[in-house]
């Protein structure tokens, strides 16, 4: 099979969404407000990571474009927790695409200590032979979760996913450490809205 062609409208998703939303950034910045998007990433699942997850999933060729719903990925980092509610809003409020699942791993962490918020989207794509529509994984997360999985992701490539005990016993510890870095950042976040609620009335009055 031509993996090329059949790729190729991932890789178009994966550009269209990128400048979408970038363009949302833009678009906060432009207003003077603060943005919920710090930056976004994507990517095409490389052809050996497909192979290797339709062996790991038992999934046949025919299948892989319903039953591998990352083949496209998007990233969207953000700089506070509740920016990760703003996005996925957002996203849910958007003509040019369709949320179908949610996996809340902010809320609901995986025993890796992996903390993120995955959306699987139907997004349509023009292609020469008409509309086709394309499953992508949008990954929503804060800069400190994704240093964290950016880390861990090294690791489990480095150790082929056996991680020893004692470092798998460090990466639980620096979620943690993680998890109140998110939470003392969201504290300052609520001091500083609070003091320009505060100096709005001022110039008010
Ligand atoms: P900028 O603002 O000039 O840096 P492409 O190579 O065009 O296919 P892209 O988007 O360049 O795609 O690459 P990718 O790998 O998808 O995304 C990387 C983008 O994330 C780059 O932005 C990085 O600068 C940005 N990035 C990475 N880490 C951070 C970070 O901690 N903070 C911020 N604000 N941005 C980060 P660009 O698009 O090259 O634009
Ligand atoms: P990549 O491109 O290397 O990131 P499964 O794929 O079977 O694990 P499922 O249900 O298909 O799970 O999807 P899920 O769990 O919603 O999303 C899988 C993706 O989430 C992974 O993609 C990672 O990007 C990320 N992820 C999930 N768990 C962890 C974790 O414990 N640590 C890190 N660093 N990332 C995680 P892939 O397949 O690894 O591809």
């Amino acid at each position: 099979m031509e993996w090329d062609v059949l790729l190729n409208p991932y890789k178009q998703s994966v550009e269209e969404l990128k400048v979408k939303l970038k363009g949302v950034r833009e678009q906060y910045i432009i207003e003077n407000k603060h943005s919920p998007i710090e930056f976004v990433t994507g990517r095409v699942k490389p052809v050996a990571s497909i192979l290797d997850k339709m062996k790991r999933k038992n999934i046949s060729l025919d299948d892989i474009e319903a039953e591998i719903q990352d083949i496209a990925g998007i990233r969207i980092m953000c700089q506070f927790v509740d920016d990760i509610g703003t996005v996925i809003n957002m996203l849910k409020k958007r003509k040019d695409l369709e949320v179908i699942e949610e996996r809340d791993y902010v809320n609901h962490k995986k025993p890796s200590g992996y903390r993120s918020f995955h959306v699987v989207i139907s997004y349509p794509v023009q292609t020469v032979d008409g509309e086709k529509k394309i499953l992508v994984e949008i990954q929503i997360r804060t800069l400190a979760m994704n240093f964290w999985a950016t880390i861990e992701h090294s690791l489990n490539y480095k150790y082929a996913g056996a991680i020893p005990r004692n470092i798998q016993q460090r990466l639980q510890r620096a979620a943690e450490a993680a998890f109140r870095l998110d939470e003392e950042m969201s504290i300052i976040k609520g001091e500083i809205q609070e003091a320009q609620k505060l100096f709005e009335q001022k110039e008010q009055r």
